[in-house]
Parts: structure tokens; sequence; C-alpha cells
């Protein structure tokens, strides 16, 4: 495998997608870095899809929209095919986002998990202070909740794995525990959390440091881990910072099933790269940044099945949305390549 596979279609979503809703959301700047969730729940509970009949199922991305003002908002696109999207002419409101301290300014990179029947986001969130975790439940009504919130450490791209281990919930994180030049904080570590309740969260151990002069030399975790028989394939993103400008890619990591701070294989080369214009063009140049997968087959006890397609959804340039395919064989394929 040398790397995901783009869709003819890419990007599958750009800003001139998003409706005006609202006066300054007139012509928005960007969409970029989605969460994306499959969960007939939401139907079970009368939240009917706005896209086409039929009785295929629905993916859903939670965008991270950009509007002139450089304020972020998030809203949501539903498929049925999984490449052509409809955005649902609302903002996506968080519930009890007002009373946190200290105060957000922006709330975006979404990444959703589906935990013990309750859909929960994990969003990284900017403060005066510096960036922060929140994580939320995403309703029925689709507003999210605030159920958890971690101004105790500077941390960014936290994701929920999708089950409890020896009964605890479970989250990778990354933080930031590097300054660059700029002034921007950043890591080179992801770490291994748990939590009892979603609200708590104690730093267990570090999983995967970067590796630098490479392609992968500051990180950040992507789309929720996926359980296989294997291990939990975990997609990334890595920043090459030695060729000037930085060039954010993705890359896989397997992790042990019961200890998923152990790292069973790393794959040598990044998985995508910035190559085509959208992706080397736009407000960040020479940026793909997964952030939401979608898997298309696995067993009755969750787990993927090797030749399941998977869809991984990323941002582009900081800009639109791109779409990449591949399949479980593939991602363990490249996450042992030495
Ligand atoms: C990271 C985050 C992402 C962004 C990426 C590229 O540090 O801020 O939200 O997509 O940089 O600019």
């Amino acid at each position: 495998m040398s790397g995901l596979r783009r869709h003819s279609r890419n990007p599958v979503l750009t800003r001139a997608d998003i409706p005006k809703i609202t006066p300054f959301l007139d012509d928005v700047s960007s969409v970029f870095n989605p969460g994306a969730v499959r969960w007939n729940g939401w139907e079970e509970v009368g939240r009917r899809p706005t896209t086409g009949a039929g009785s295929s199922s629905v993916d859903r991305l939670l965008l991270r929209v950009q509007t002139r003002g450089r304020e972020t908002v998030l809203m949501v696109a539903e498929s049925r095919d999984g490449e052509s999207f409809t955005v649902l002419p609302e903002l996506v409101a968080i519930e009890g986002v007002d009373s946190l301290q200290p105060e957000p300014i922006h709330v975006y990179d979404p990444r959703v998990t589906v935990v013990d029947g309750r859909v929960v986001v994990v969003l990284s969130v900017d403060t005066r202070d510096g960036c922060f975790l929140l994580t939320t439940t995403w309703e029925s009504d689709f507003r999210l909740r605030v159920v958890g919130w971690s101004p105790e450490r500077a941390s960014r791209n936290g994701v929920l794995f999708p089950e409890r281990i020896a009964e605890r919930y479970c989250r990778l994180e990354r933080p930031n525990e590097k300054s660059l030049g700029s002034g921007v904080r950043t890591g080179d570590e992801i770490w291994f959390a748990t939590s009892d309740d979603l609200v708590g969260w104690t730093l267990e151990r570090p999983v995967l440091a970067g590796r630098w002069h490479y392609w992968d030399e500051l990180i950040g975790s992507g789309p929720p881990p996926i359980k296989t028989h294997d291990g939990w394939l975990h997609v990334y993103h890595g920043v090459a910072t030695h060729l000037g400008s930085g060039i954010y890619q993705a890359g896989v990591v397997l992790l042990d099933l019961e200890d998923p701070s152990r790292v069973l294989a790393r794959g040598r080369n990044n998985i995508l790269e910035p190559r085509e214009l959208y992706e080397m063009v736009g407000q960040v140049p020479n940026v793909v940044f997964p952030s939401g997968a979608i898997v298309e087959t696995t067993d009755e006890d969750g787990f993927a099945l090797p030749d399941s397609p998977v869809r991984i959804y990323y941002g582009a340039a900081d800009t639109c949305v791109g779409l990449a395919e591949t399949t479980i064989r593939e991602l363990l394929e490249a996450s042992r390549l030495q």
C-alpha cells in the first residue's frame, strides 16, 4: 500500500456548500477538519435525515466552519453515500459552553466517537490561557452538551476510544508542551488518558513520540481508534518542520487492544501527504489533517473486518474537506511497513 486513495470528487465539501443562515455566515472562508459518525440511534429517536430517501445508513460530519470574521462555528453535514453531503441550515449550539473558565474563544476540530450508546465529541478549545480539551455529548436535537472540561493542562487532539477498557473511558491526547518560534504551543507526544466518568481525566502514559528529522516530528491524533482483531488502528497526523514551513501528513499506528499505550507497529511512511492543489494552497498551505473515519463493516463484537472499506475525512489546507479511501487490511499493512 502506498497510501490512501483520494476520492475523485474531492474536495467533497468546500465553503460554497455552507448555507447562509445568518448574515455573518455569508460567504464563509473555509470548512475543514470534520468529525465523522455513522449512528442510527438518531433515526430511532426521530431525527430524520434531510438527505435523500432510502434505507441506507446516514453518515454525518461535524464541520469546523470559519467565517469572514474568523469566528469558528460548528455545522452538520449528512450523506447517504459518504461522498455527497448536504449541510444542514443550522448552527450547532454547545449547551454549557458559556460558563466555562477560562472563556472559550474558538471551539474546533471535533472528534466523534459512539461509546456506551452515546455520541461523544471531544473538541479543542482556544482560550486566552491556552488550548484545552472539552468533552461533550451530541444530543438528538443536534446540540452538544458539555460534560467534561480539562483546563488543568494545555492539550489538543483529544480522541475517545469507542469502548471502555478495564472499565475506564480512554482517550488519546496531545499535551501542548512545545513552543514554536511563533508563540504557538504544540506537542510531539501523544499520551494515553483514562476517566471514570468522562469528566475528570488522568494522564497515564506516553504512547507515541515525534520522530525528529522525519515526516512526523510534531504529532497529534486523527480520528478515533478503530478496533480490529490485530489491535487498535490509529490514524494520526505528523508535521515535518525541517523543510521550512510545516508539512502536515497522515500516518498510522497499531496499538495493543488491552493496553493501548503499547505500540505494536508504526508505519515508516506517511499514508497521505499534500499533493493536490487544494491541499497545497489555501489558508494554511501543505496541510492534510485527518479527523474523521467511517468503517463500513464490523462484526457483532465491534471489530472492523479486514476487507472493510474505510473512509477518512480530512481537512485540506485548513480550507476544505477531502475524502480518502482505504481498507482495514491496507491500514494494517501500512502500520507494519518498516
Ligand atoms: C494544528 C491545528 C489544526 C490545523 C493545523 C494546520 O495545529 O490547529 O486545527 O488544521 O494545525 O494549520
